[in-house]
């Protein structure tokens, strides 16, 4: 079944938060914020809320606030926020759903119509989220793909190119892969890919950082503000974990293991190069590593 989503009222009226709490939490799990900071508290949390319920004038923080709040962070901006509020001018409703609210229902309102909204702009949120996960994560391992790497790549090199910072970039190709769908089956070489992704979520953890599949079963480590020392050392890191897994691979040419082979490149991004000479460099360096024989880090 699916999971019920999570609405968060926030007013400053004990009494309104009971009467908004009874309507929903039959359909909704309910989180309660009697005021700005509260609120805010709850949608910059690690389970924050689907949508936001939110009054208009409270003390200290009124609901403008919050909600102007709301929208500049990143973290929270895509949280679709309803006005509820006994502000009945057309003023203050052009002013609501000009800051980005979705909508505005006005008091004394009508059950079954906030419920009937609450309920259209939860399934908006839900389709939205869907389509960005179809945009940006591949299908198969569930890994941001390789246009939100492209778009990552453009973004870290441009911030690189301001602050002077080296930038590396390492590529990763499975050894032999050809010959173990061959051998095992496409099935068992998904899993393999969804192993190998996994593990290489794990492992690249810095906020900046971005691990990809750019393609079949080529994958890309972004590591902006990092030298070659340290790219190299991530890239035989992972080199030496993948081997580890221990995924028999008896057709392998390299091993009685699946194993992989990487390739990389540390650069100083400034106005005289672009970023996809990073991707160029980092994909030869890899085919160097196949040449001399797979199952190795070249940088
Ligand atoms: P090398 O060591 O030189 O990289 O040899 P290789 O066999 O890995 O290289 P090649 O490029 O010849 O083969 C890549 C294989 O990866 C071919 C293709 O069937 C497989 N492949 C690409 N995408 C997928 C995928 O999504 N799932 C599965 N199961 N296999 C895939
Ligand atoms: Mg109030
Ligand atoms: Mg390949
Ligand atoms: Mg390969």
């Amino acid at each position: 079944m699916e999971e019920r989503a999570k609405i968060l009222i926030v007013d400053d009226e004990r009494l309104n938060l009971n009467v908004l709490s009874d309507l929903l939490r039959q359909d909704y799990k309910v989180v309660l914020a009697k005021n700005g900071n509260q609120a805010l508290d709850r949608v910059n949390s690690d389970n924050p809320p689907d949508l936001v319920l939110l009054d208009v004038l409270m003390p200290e923080m009124d609901g403008y606030e919050v909600l102007r709040k709301i929208k500049t962070s990143d973290k929270s901006k895509d949280i679709p926020v309803v006005f509820i509020t006994a502000l009945d001018s057309e003023h203050d409703e052009a002013r609501g759903l000009e800051m980005g609210a979705v909508d505005y229902i006005r008091k004394p309102f009508h059950p079954p119509i906030v419920k009937a909204r609450i309920k259209n702009h939860l399934t908006i949120a839900r389709q939205r989220k869907l389509l960005e996960g179809l945009a940006n994560l591949d299908g198969l391992t569930e890994m941001p793909n390789r246009r939100s790497f492209e778009l990552a790549l453009d973004r870290e090199w441009r911030r690189c190119s301001r602050s002077g910072d080296k930038m590396s970039l390492a590529m990763l190709d499975v050894d032999c892969f050809k010959q173990y769908n061959d051998n095992y089956g496409h099935t068992a070489g998904d899993e393999v890919l969804k192993k190998v992704a996994d593990l290489l979520l794990a492992e690249v953890q810095r906020p900046a950082d971005v691990a990809a599949r750019y393609g079949g079963e080529e994958f890309v480590l972004l590591l902006p503000e990092t030298d070659s020392d340290g790219g190299r050392y991530i890239a035989e890191k992972i080199r030496v974990l993948i081997s580890e897994l221990g995924i028999k691979h008896g057709f392998s040419s390299v091993s009685n293991v699946l194993t992989v082979s990487l390739g990389g490149v540390t650069v100083i991004p400034s106005t005289f190069s672009k970023a996809q000479d990073l991707t160029v460099g980092a994909d030869s360096m890899l085919y160097e590593a196949k040449r001399r024989g797979r199952n190795m880090v070249l940088w």
